[in-house]
């Protein structure tokens, strides 16, 4: 990933032994010793090698479990305990799930890390119209406690360990969770597990938000301060850099970002009214690991020791505990490729023994399959195997931070931290973390490193073993028109799991039906009353109101909108980064990429129809991963497009509107979340049945080959998988375009 460059390396940067031995290995290629050194695309700065000089002096004494916890929060480390395997699943009905996690437990998981579909994370009933495409694909539906009692039938609350990530509706989540865990027999102060509650990170990149901002972060601290009174075992907050990564963040974004999270939802439990000895123990974290490996071992170190000082000096806690940062990691989705998904399984080995050798506390290892569909059966148990394996067979937990010392790593670290710190600092200096967000900046800023990365590796200056170097022979090309159906990629190899989603809807909407009829309907709208009446005036903890609601068989989507009467809806602003895109594969100076011949030919279609060929990008359904949907945007505009972003969450109904409104010429569906199969066919019939008929449909995303045929049946017209470079995928819209009848 790092290219090379050698501004930053002086003549003083190396042992002169080693330069001269260096020179002189380096002179049949006529190189200078600087040609070794490289800047990573974050800036951070790489020698080809390190000694003891490159270490800071306070390193040498630092300990596992001591201040400043650069090499871990306990002095035993794995040692004593290994970090909890931990698989973020869920789908279909809780009966499918609870099934898959009693199995995973059986097969040697130690912690469950449940995955909501996304109608419940938007805070909707399974019945509720705007999610039709939704329930039951990308995690598990849930719409009342009855849901919630199923999850976890046969599963003791009290001792497993629980993770929810839930950000949108983490109120009547966490509420059921706690009533359905009581109707168990096992009190509040008994559970463990953590829930994610970030919702900073959701307005900046993850977009499972329901409610502006104020009224969201209220609802954090609410949950901060019942859990300080009620639930000492449980982490009610998982401040998550993750989705950054994911969204296109290189380790110091990810790293400065998600602390200024933290300290930002200190500040806000402080003016709760609650001290950070309350609180700041129970805070946890989780990052996302890529491919780069020294860089992710060092960001784990570098993020323990920056948190630990940052709170020490702004909050100055009595309690050590509130001091160690303590993390989930995930291995990075977005490093998995559609082609050859066996290679999967090595980048995902790669990135979990990065994270274990940063000291992870809990982790997930990624299926070979997800860049193509939701897991299956087997690569979900081959991503456990994974962790299994590391965990038992190859002694990684023999020693605790193994690398501390290393020259290289601990000059890592200390790179790293400083420049997040500075990071943090520019926050800091604008008023925090929610202030940032107001103002849109860290947003930008991941999306254009996003845009950045995209155009390097459609230049082929980063390389993705199978995607752009090193191509199997028998691929596919890697977008298949209607015209070339037959065409199967390496990724149709591989077996996916398709789920009924009619089925589990229907299921899950007989259920409400029966909840509705069989509840004291009094209650309930007192229930419900008294939650607004909560949410008018402060004083009142939200959580404590909404497990009283959720007891009374309230559903998930009734506590959501009784609080979005009061709290109202966040809308978000759209941005595409303009420029960016263009400008990276100018420097690139590829051959790959006939860049002039891709503008003029898009130049001539404006020549010839008087307007630029115009590209509406929708995401339609509760899918709200938009980093295909940025980078097409951002891509097709700086070829010469227009292009029009659409609103997150839209219906099929909203897309044809606005596509008629804006007079397009293509329709561009970016989908993540399974949800197209059925949202994507609605859409073209109801462009067709407007009137719409020389509107052209496309989709890209994670689309498993075997729906290809039915979206082609339907009309969708050009289907671009995973890998996709962006000129590719303009030169075949292109060809439809100049197909069409001349005006
Ligand atoms: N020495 C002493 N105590 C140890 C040691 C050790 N070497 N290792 C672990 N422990 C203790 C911990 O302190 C903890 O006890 P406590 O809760 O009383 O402090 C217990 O063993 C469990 O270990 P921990 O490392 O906290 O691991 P988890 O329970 O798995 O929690 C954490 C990990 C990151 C804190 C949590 O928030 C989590 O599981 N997050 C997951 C988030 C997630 O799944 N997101 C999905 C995307």
């Amino acid at each position: 990933i790092p290219r090379l460059f050698s501004r930053h390396c002086s003549d003083t940067s190396f042992p002169p032994a080693w330069r001269a031995l260096a020179e002189r290995e380096l002179s049949r290629s006529h190189q200078p010793v600087h040609a070794l050194c490289r800047e990573t695309e974050g800036g951070l700065h790489i020698k080809p090698v390190y000694t003891a000089r490159d270490v800071p002096s306070a390193v040498a004494g630092e300990l596992p479990g001591v201040f400043p916890y650069t090499r871990g929060p306990h002095a035993t480390m794995y040692t004593l305990r290994p970090w909890t395997v931990r698989q973020y699943a869920g789908f279909s009905t809780v009966e499918e799930s609870n099934r898959f996690y009693r199995s995973a437990l059986a097969a040697g998981q130690t912690g469950l890390s449940v995955a909501f579909d996304l109608a419940t994370h938007r805070g909707y009933d399974s019945d509720h119209p705007r999610v039709a495409g939704d329930v039951g694909l990308a995690g598990v539906a849930i719409d009342s406690v009855e849901d919630m009692k199923q999850l976890f039938a046969g599963i003791p609350l009290d001792t497993a360990s629980v993770s929810m990530t839930m950000n949108g509706a983490v109120l009547p989540v966490l509420a059921m969770f706690i009533v359905a865990a009581a109707e168990q027999g096992v009190r509040p102060e008994q559970l463990n597990g953590t829930i994610q509650n970030d919702i900073l990170k959701e307005y900046m990149v993850r977009n499972t938000y329901i409610y502006p901002p104020r009224p969201s972060l209220r609802i954090v601290s609410d949950i901060m301060g019942y859990g300080a009174q009620r639930l000492p075992r449980f982490n009610t907050i998982s401040v998550s850099g993750y989705h950054m990564q994911e969204a296109g963040a290189d380790a110091t974004l990810e790293l400065g970002f998600t602390l200024a999270d933290g300290i930002e939802y200190l500040r806000c439990a402080q003016q709760a009214g609650l001290e950070v000895d309350q609180v700041a123990p129970r805070m946890s974290f989780f990052f996302g690991i890529g491919m780069p490996f020294y860089i992710e071992i060092a960001k784990l170190r570098a993020a323990r020791q920056l948190w630990a000082q940052l709170v020490q000096e702004q909050f100055a806690p009595r309690n050590p505990r509130s001091l160690l940062l303590r993390t989930h990691c995930q291995t990075s989705g977005y490093s998995l490729t559609e082609q050859e998904p066996l290679n999967n399984v090595v980048r995902t080995t790669v990135e979990a023994m990065a994270a274990i050798l940063g000291g992870t506390q809990s982790l997930h290892t990624n299926a070979l399959d997800e860049a193509i569909a939701l897991p299956s059966e087997f690569a979900a148990r081959v991503a456990r195997n994974t962790q299994l394996i590391l965990q038992n067979e190859t002694g990684m937990t023999w020693v605790a931070d193994p690398l501390g010392g290393s020259y290289f790593i601990e000059s890592l670290t200390a790179q790293l931290a400083q420049r997040a710190r500075a990071l943090i600092d520019e926050v800091e200096r604008g008023g925090g973390m929610a202030e940032a967000i107001a103002q849109g900046w860290p947003k930008s800023r991941i999306e254009q490193v996003a845009a950045r990365r995209q155009a390097r590796i459609d230049a082929g200056e980063e390389v993705i073993v199978g995607v752009n170097k090193f191509v199997a022979e028998n691929a596919s090309s890697r977008e298949t028109a209607a015209t070339d159906r037959n065409a199967s990629g390496s990724g149709g190899d591989v077996d996916v799991r398709a789920i009924d989603a009619e089925a589990v809807r229907r299921q899950q909407c007989a259920r409400l039906e029966q909840l509705r009829a069989a509840r004291d309907a009094t209650a309930v709208r007192r229930a419900l009353e008294q939650l607004r009446t909560a949410a008018r005036t402060s004083g009142t903890n939200l959580l404590a109101a909404s497990i009283e609601a959720a007891r009374l068989r309230c559903t998930v989507g009734e506590i959501s909108d009784a609080l979005r009467e009061v709290f109202g809806e966040h809308v978000p602003s759209g941005s595409v980064a303009r420029g960016v895109y263009r400008a990276q594969l100018e420097r690139s100076h590829t051959d790959a990429i006939p860049l002039e011949h891709i503008l003029q030919r898009v130049e001539a279609f404006a020549q010839r129809e008087g307007r630029r060929p115009r590209l509406l990008v929708a995401k339609v359904g509760q899918d709200g991963h938009d980093r295909g949907a940025k980078a097409i945007a951002a891509g097709f505009a700086d070829l010469g497009f227009d292009v029009d972003v659409g609103p997150l969450f839209q219906t099929p109904e909203e897309v044809v509107r606005q596509a008629i409104a804006a007079d397009v010429h293509v329709v561009g569906v970016s989908s993540q979340a399974a949800g197209h199969r059925t949202l994507v066919p609605e859409l073209v019939r109801l462009l067709r049945q407007s009137g719409a008929h020389g509107v052209h449909v496309v989709c890209g995303g994670v689309i498993p080959r075997p729906d290809y045929d039915a979206l082609y049946r339907a009309g969708v017209c050009l289907i671009f998988g995973p890998g996709t470079r962006i000129p590719d995928a303009v030169c075949k819209v292109m060809d439809v375009l100049e197909a069409r009848p001349q005006p």
